[in-house]
């Protein structure tokens, strides 16, 4: 089975409110609400390729060490097996824009379950509620 190593993060704003963007229109899994992140490059290591998403997805700038894992995400589709880790940060530089067209949200992490997600995204849901509260 083909593994499929892919890096998201959960910005976290000062109202422990958390980031998800919608994958646009003509992307595998079009509509649904993810947290912002993608694929590695061939010999990228996760953080450098989660700074790079941020920065292409958002323009922001962040920093290495304000990248914080938190847990991990693992679906099996028919064609390959995401694995998926998810980080969190605090602190960034700029201000989150929509670098790509996709719509931005800002939620309380008890709000998230009201979203399509796809599959591997909605079990970290309770783990952001256990770290910030719904
Ligand atoms: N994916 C799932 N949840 C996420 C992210 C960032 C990505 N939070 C899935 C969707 C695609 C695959 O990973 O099946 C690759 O993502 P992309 O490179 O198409 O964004
Ligand atoms: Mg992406």
């Amino acid at each position: 089975m083909k593994l499929l190593f892919v890096v998201a993060c959960a910005l976290i704003d000062a109202d422990n409110r958390v980031l998800v963007t919608q994958r646009p229109e003509g992307k595998a899994l079009a509509g649904l609400w993810e947290f912002p992140g993608g694929k590695l490059e061939p010999g990228e290591r996760p953080e450098p390729a989660l700074i790079r998403e941020l920065s292409e997805e958002l323009g922001i700038t962040v920093k290495e060490d304000c990248l914080a894992p938190l847990t991990f995400a693992s679906f099996a589709y028919p064609e390959f097996h995401l694995l998926m880790p998810l980080y969190i940060c605090r602190r960034w530089e700029g201000t989150v824009t929509s670098a790509e067209g996709q719509a931005l949200k800002w939620l309380r992490p008890g709000k998230l379950k009201d979203l399509a997600m796809p599959p591997a995204d909605e079990p970290l849901i309770p783990h952001l509620i256990d770290l910030l509260g719904a």
